[in-house]
């Protein structure tokens, strides 16, 4: 085997980075105390955690609540907006990648 095919075969693929936050937007409508609750629920935010977040996306517009596996944010991201319809709150959770 010549030098250059040896080095293919154990040439290992470069990992795909799979860190994804996840993001909660702002809205006119959702309850602040609603938001709360979505961030003890669904992120274990102790209390005061919570209510720091919410104030911040109320503010900035949106902030990161976590840092998960794709499929665990992606799973995140649907509880959140089932939950929401469920108790007629608009409130909007979306995924983003990472950088590496
Ligand atoms: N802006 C909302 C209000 O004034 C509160 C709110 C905070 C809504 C965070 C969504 O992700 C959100 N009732």
């Amino acid at each position: 085997m010549s030098n250059q095919a040896n080095l293919k075969t154990i040439k290992k693929k470069p990992k795909i980075p799979n860190r994804f936050d996840v993001i909660l937007l702002n809205d006119d409508y959702t309850s602040m105390e609603f938001v709360v609750d979505v961030l003890r629920r669904f992120f274990h935010k102790e209390f005061q955690a919570a209510e720091a977040i919410m104030l911040k996306i109320h503010i900035d517009g949106e902030a990161v609540c976590g840092t998960y596996s794709y499929d665990v944010a992606q799973t995140k991201v649907k509880q959140v907006i089932g939950y929401s319809r469920e108790n007629d709150q608009p409130l909007m959770a979306v995924l983003k990648e990472l950088g590496i």
